[in-house]
């Protein structure tokens, strides 16, 4: 390489080391070592928190609660900059990102999380928690900590469980109450085989794909319909593009909140308490106003002129009996004794409700 050469690629190596520095764990003053309580008072850090959802939906205003709260708490040692929208990648790109250390949160539902650790397909069987209410404290207890913390080895903080709710059908071909209505409607999915493999079981044609996509898919009709809770429908307009909501509630998605373990890592051991109780309280407000958007907002849906069908329970059993074989199916790859802890686990936690 002549010396001109060497120069410039020196000169470009230092100019990415330098980009590198600002955007991955964001410490900006010093070198201190991961976890110094002593560190200086005056190091800041930066954490840049990205969602597929838009900045109306309760996931994003559980963001901003987050922000508040740690902000405050840090007295300004972390600033946290938030972005919705898809604007800095899908949730399989945002959590690829935060394992490099150039994205510092992310938290998409638990169905894509699964091609990280398939164990998170658990919360995707069909038809699994009764209640939020179950779905919160198994979540919040033991076996929802055990995925959590599983993570750490994939390069991921699970910070906390935070909701997105029961799934629901909308499309716009026709009313949809029994799984024959189904019956070849192109349905987009998120990428995670229980979904596929359930839609497959109810005569419909799965089409995977990210979030950020399906708004366009369905305007161009490359899908007939999609599934997700009702706040989303609302809040992402859909009623524009699809005419037919069925209440189906067919999965409880969690959203799982994820920071980049390199980024952890590099944080003291105060401000890691910090964010652990942020992402906590923000959890609490965030579940809370999403259980109120999801009560106000079918009668939005109906207000935008969709059709909105409650189905009966022989209706609604139709669709349980038709996806029950994929319990069994995946009972295997997810791990069948953390799948019978968790069906035990639910069961008393129903008894214990009554
Ligand atoms: O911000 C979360 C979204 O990116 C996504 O996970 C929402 O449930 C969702 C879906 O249908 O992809």
């Amino acid at each position: 390489m002549g010396n001109i050469k060497k120069v410039v690629a020196l000169i470009l190596i230092s100019a990415m080391l330098m980009v590198g520095c600002s955007s991955a764990p964001a410490n900006v003053s010093s070198n201190e070592s991961p976890a110094d309580t002593t560190a200086s008072s005056e190091e800041t850090f930066v954490i840049r928190a990205g969602i597929g959802l838009n900045d109306q939906h309760p996931q994003y205003k559980g963001l901003e609660v987050m922000k508040e709260y740690v902000e405050r708490e840090s007295n300004g040692r972390i600033e946290m900059q938030l972005f919705h929208s898809s604007q800095l990648g899908d949730d399989i790109q945002m959590m690829e990102s935060l394992q490099l250390g150039s994205q510092e949160i992310t938290a998409p539902s638990s169905a894509p999380v699964s091609s990280i650790d398939k164990r998170f397909m658990i919360f995707d069987l069909p038809f699994l928690f009764p209640t939020e209410e179950i779905a919160s404290d198994l979540l919040d207890g033991e076996l929802g900590q055990e995925l959590l913390d599983g993570l750490a080895e994939h390069g991921l903080i699970g910070l906390a469980y935070w909701e997105n709710g029961y799934r629901h059908l909308t499309n716009n071909v026709r009313e949809v109450r029994t799984p024959a209505d189904m019956e070849g409607l192109k349905i987009r999915t998120m990428e995670n085989q229980v979904h596929l493999d359930f839609f497959r079981a109810l005569g419909a044609n799965p089409t995977p794909m990210p979030f950020g996509e399906l708004f366009t898919a369905m305007q161009q009709g490359v899908v007939d319909g999609q599934e997700n809770p009702v706040p989303t429908i609302y809040l992402q307009n859909y009623p524009e593009v699809q005419k037919y909501t069925s209440l189906t509630g067919h999965v409880y998605s969690p959203f799982v909140l994820l920071m980049s373990k390199i980024f952890w890592d590099g944080l003291p051991a105060d401000l890691q308490e910090i964010v652990q109780e942020g992402a906590i309280v923000a959890r609490d407000e965030e579940r809370r106003i999403n259980r109120e958007y999801t009560a106000e907002l079918v009668g939005g849906l109906r207000e935008k002129g969709m059709t909105v069908s409650e189905l009966t329970m022989d209706e609604l059993k139709l669709f349980q009996d038709a996806t029950k074989p994929t319990i069994e199916k995946f009972k295997d790859e997810i791990g069948a004794e953390y799948v019978e802890k968790v069906l035990e686990e639910i069961e008393k936690l129903t008894e214990a409700s009554k």
